[in-house]
């Protein structure tokens, strides 16, 4: 008792190298999948996959779209992220909404879960809430930041 016995040890083989097998057929699938939503849709930078709906819908739209398709609000994290959505933007021709706003605390910029932003990339002057209406944030070609009213309508870009 307690010992493996040849048989089982036999067994325990067998079943790791199917496993095994449908592990690559899994990360085959899935590669395949990444390529072609890559394609027309979207950039992976690092985990993260960023992908259009091509529509533009207004903050509150775009947020419910991303939420029902399992993902959020595009939000970059850092440089890198910020080039990838820059660069869907570019390749779609619109101007697209991130996920950062200050609906909750007017000057108080944070992620949709309510986090504290840790990378800005606002352009000169902004954000300058103009007219006081300025709460969600737009990106244009130029990939830098500007505040924009919720209720205009962006391109969606979704991260997932
Ligand atoms: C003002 C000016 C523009 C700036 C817009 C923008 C609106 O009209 O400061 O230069 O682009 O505001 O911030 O969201
Ligand atoms: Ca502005």
């Amino acid at each position: 008792k307690g010992d493996i016995s040849g048989l089982e040890l036999d067994l325990l083989k067998r079943q790791m190298s199917a496993v095994n097998l449908q592990l690559n057929l899994l990360r085959d699938a899935s590669t395949k999948l990444k390529k072609a939503i890559l394609l027309q849709n979207g950039r992976s930078v690092g985990e993260k996959l960023f992908v259009t709906h091509h529509r533009e819908l207004n903050y509150e739209a775009a947020k419910v779209i991303c939420a029902n398709a399992g993902g959020s609000i595009a939000s970059p994290r850092n440089a890198a992220e910020n080039n990838a959505i820059k660069e869907i933007i570019v390749q779609t021709e619109k101007v697209a909404f991130l996920g950062i706003n200050d609906l909750r605390t007017e000057g108080d910029f944070r992620y949709p879960s309510g986090e504290e932003i840790g990378y800005s990339n606002w352009a000169s002057k902004e954000p300058n809430n103009e007219k006081g209406i300025e709460d969600c944030v737009e990106m244009p070609s130029s990939g830098k930041w500007n505040d924009r009213s919720c209720g205009d309508k962006r391109l969606v870009i979704c991260e997932f």
